[in-house]
């Protein structure tokens, strides 16, 4: 554990297996590890994500014993990480096992940078602060909001810690070892990884970087998938969470003008890429994009946006004056050019 923080290994209930019916995997697993003294042992571990599934039954599971009050919580934490979301219910039961609570005090620090990295962190409640020495001067890099994830770098990449991450007010984390993020996130990850990785190779603006980099967005990337007509950005919304690239399907631009009145803007499909002025500029979003049949999009959260789109953001900046000159075209009831941003294929 990183030093300075306190951690809480909350103690489990007397559990009635009577208040738990649902959940008679979880009970399985406490019995069999009662009856086999199963222990947990974390390990310096190298990986290999291609490694054979049938492997993975092999390994240690590790089990955190919980309440139901505490695991309806975990739940609710963890139910908005999109980095669960590509699990099976198996995979995804053998995490809430495996995550235990952190409770932090205001000013803890749960990650120190240059670190070894030992846990993944999904946060319930609290505010964080990320710290980076750059040039000598330790400065705050960004900030999680009572919600999002964090810790998942050292342990996807087997690399020191990147930054240090503070609580700032105190809060509640929840923890997953090393070992099962290796095991079961880091394995599920690489076929992601490969899907990703072909399509974003034909991407022209991520034309700019090295492969490493483009494997990283791959690995940030979060599958979504929205129904015919789905608003995906609401114009005007204040809350900038995601960058988005379309992989399948298509999407529409609209925007509503003073009067009330919706025009349509321009469309996208496969290759296009959508959500990154408002992120650029931080405003609110300056139109509202919805799908046009079922639409498969990839999608990436701000701060891996701002960490792994940096060198692209130029090339993205570029667009910015594309834009205005579409919503003038649009304002002045010119019907707009097919032109898409110069990343759209
Ligand atoms: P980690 O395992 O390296 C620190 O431990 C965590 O802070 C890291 O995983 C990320 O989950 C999280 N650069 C590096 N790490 C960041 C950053 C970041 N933001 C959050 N983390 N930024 C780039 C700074 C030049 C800030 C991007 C907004």
């Amino acid at each position: 554990m990183s030093s300075g923080s306190k951690v809480n290994f909350e103690q489990p209930e007397e559990e009635d297996d009577e208040d738990m019916p649902e959940d008679e995997e979880f009970l399985r697993r406490m019995r069999e590890k009662q009856k086999y003294g199963r222990r947990k042992s974390v390990s310096a571990e190298g990986y290999d994500p291609d490694k054979d599934d049938e492997d993975d039954d092999a390994e240690e599971r590790i089990v955190n014993p919980k309440s139901d009050e505490q695991r309806n919580r975990l739940i609710a934490a963890c139910q908005k990480v999109l980095l669960f979301n590509r699990l099976d219910k198996d995979q995804f039961n053998q995490v809430l096992d495996a995550m235990f609570e952190h409770v932090c005090q205001p000013g803890d620090s749960v990650i120190n940078e240059g670190d070894d990295g030992d846990n993944f962190y999904v946060i319930e409640s609290g505010n964080y602060d990320v710290y980076k020495v750059i040039n000598g001067d330790n400065l705050k890099v960004a900030s999680y909001d009572n919600k999002g994830s964090f810790g998942e770098l050292a342990l996807m990449y087997n690399a020191p810690r990147a930054a240090t991450v503070s609580s700032v007010d105190g809060g509640t984390l929840w923890a997953l070892d090393r070992q099962t993020y290796v095991r079961i996130i880091v394995r599920a990850n690489a076929k992601k990884r490969r899907m990703y990785e072909q399509f974003l190779q034909n991407v022209h603006i991520l034309q700019t970087l090295e492969e490493f980099e483009r494997q990283k967005v791959a690995d940030a990337m979060e599958p979504k998938e929205f129904e015919d007509g789905e608003i995906i950005i609401q114009q005007g919304d204040t809350k900038l969470d995601y960058f988005y690239f379309v992989m399948e399907g298509e999407v529409k631009y609209v925007l509503t003008d003073d009067d009330d009145v919706e025009k349509e803007i321009k469309r996208d499909t496969a290759g296009g890429y959508f959500g990154e002025l408002a992120l650029i500029q931080d405003k609110p979003r300056a139109v509202t994009v919805s799908s046009v049949g079922v639409t498969k999009c990839g999608c990436l959260d701000v701060q891996a946006f701002e960490r792994l789109l940096g060198p692209c953001k130029e090339i993205m900046k570029r667009n910015v004056d594309l834009y205005a000159k579409e919503l003038e075209q649009v304002s002045s009831k010119q019907p707009a050019e097919a032109s898409s941003p110069e990343t759209s294929n």
